[in-house]
């Protein structure tokens, strides 16, 4: 049997039983076409699919892997945790050691609490600001993604300024009637949802280099006039971290800006691959939690003792000195060889990186907004996205998600990539 066709047929017979054969949307294939690849087993920059295909792995798992699949000390940790017990549902040790170690590296944040997912940490910080502020206003970006909270699914309404349309079906318009979307980087826009309603906005959230767009950042200019604006009208400002946090830098993309939001999101590196997120900030604000303040949020796996080993361990890793240094060059050599690449066949490509974490497009210049990534020649990105997977490398199958490179990637790992896309770009280049 060929690798397409045992994929396949694990396809058809998990469509059978889980919805579009998948736990979470993105990874059907969908916007790509073709057979989703049924991973088996990972080993470092690596991942091996039911077929025994070999892949090398830019998702790493949608961010959290970035040492790499099967880290020893990783493993280690995990093993020890779980011989002495899967979960309590009582506090332990581990969770104040990840605590602290988080507070100690993010200086925004004074107090933390540990979740199980992105979306339970975002959905958990909004209701916290709405409760701590008394407001009920929030404030979104088109083409930033914090999970699937029902007040979060929600997309521009028509004009300026207005208030979201659900975009997902189930959300009862009134649950999005309180959630002004805005564009991204768009200060006119944001100085009049804040002269219109500022008196009302519980919260600003925003991905501050936003990897659900592929990798688009906030310029300084308008990062800081989130701050500005949200500390001159008594709203919180709130950096969904989920994907940056960890990844970009050890202090995140607060630490790339400079900026100091009010609550702190945080998810997938800081569970090393295990179900563990987290929302943090200023004591005063933390303290309206239950069970001290009035704010409840609760989780029967918050906190669970698997689940910390596994981020503590990957955290006592990356906060080794040079960590970032030697994964930022890594990182940077990749997009430059995808560039020289594209651009001696003449393909139009832009691309961008942080720390371990990249975006390109199929376009001359990086866009700034999610109306301008949309542009891109989807067809063309899944010629580019088969093309690498049937070469073994394996990027995210959709055109507005982010890469993740790895300490384990190595150079020759980087080059084969480059290699790889040089072919594409050759065949889009003749099509072009
Ligand atoms: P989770 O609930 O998936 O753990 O986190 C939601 C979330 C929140 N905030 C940001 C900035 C995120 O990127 C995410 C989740 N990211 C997606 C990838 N774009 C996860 C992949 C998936 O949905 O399967």
């Amino acid at each position: 049997m060929n690798q397409t066709e045992r994929n396949q047929q694990l396809f058809d017979r998990a469509r059978a039983v889980i919805p579009g054969g998948v736990n979470s949307p993105v990874r059907a294939f969908k916007a790509v076409g073709g057979t989703p690849r049924f991973i088996q087993k990972a080993q470092g920059a690596y991942m091996w699919d039911a077929a025994g295909q070999r892949y090398i792995d830019y998702i790493g798992s949608w961010g959290p892997m970035i040492l790499g699949h099967g880290h020893p000390a990783v493993v280690e940790a995990v093993q020890r945790a779980v011989a002495e017990g899967f979960s309590f549902g009582a506090p332990t040790e581990r969770e104040i050691e990840l605590a602290e170690a988080i507070l100690a590296l993010m200086p925004s944040m004074e107090m933390v609490r540990l979740v199980s997912s992105g979306t339970e940490a975002a959905m958990s910080a909004l209701r916290l600001a709405r409760g701590a502020t008394g407001r009920k206003t929030i404030i979104k970006f088109e083409g930033c993604y914090h999970g699937h909270a029902d007040a979060l699914l929600v997309k521009a309404g028509s004009g300026l300024a207005t208030f979201g349309n659900p975009t997902s079906a189930g959300v009862p318009p009134e649950v999005v009637q309180h959630t002004l979307v805005l564009r991204y980087n768009d200060l006119p826009q944001l100085e009049a949802a804040f002269a219109e309603h500022g008196q009302d906005i519980a919260c600003l959230m925003i991905e501050a280099i936003a990897g659900n767009m592929n990798f688009v950042r906030a310029t300084p200019a308008f990062a800081k006039r989130c701050r500005e604006l949200c500390t001159q009208h008594g709203a919180l400002l709130i950096f969904d971290e989920v994907m940056t946090g960890f990844r970009v830098g050890l202090q995140g993309a607060q630490g790339v800006l400079g900026i100091r939001p009010d609550l702190t999101v945080l998810g997938k590196v800081i569970g090393g691959g295990m179900p563990l997120a987290a929302f943090g900030g200023p004591r005063a604000v933390m303290e309206q939690l239950a069970p001290q303040g009035p704010v409840y949020q609760a989780g029967t796996l918050s906190g669970n003792p698997v689940a910390t080993a596994c981020g503590l361990a990957t955290l006592r890793e990356i906060a080794k000195p040079g960590f970032y240094e030697a994964l930022a060059t890594k990182t940077r050599s990749l997009v430059d060889g995808l560039e020289a690449a594209a651009q001696a066949e003449g393909v139009g490509f832009s691309a961008d990186c942080e720390g371990g974490m990249f975006g390109f497009f199929l376009l001359d210049a990086l866009p700034q907004d999610y109306t301008t990534v949309m542009k891109s020649d989807g067809a063309r990105f899944n010629t580019l996205f088969h093309g690498l997977l049937d070469r073994g490398v394996y990027i995210a199958p959709a055109l507005y998600e982010a890469g993740f490179v790895s300490s384990a990637h190595s150079e020759n790992d980087i080059a084969q990539t480059v290699e790889a896309a040089r072919a594409i770009f050759k065949q889009l280049g003749r099509a072009a």
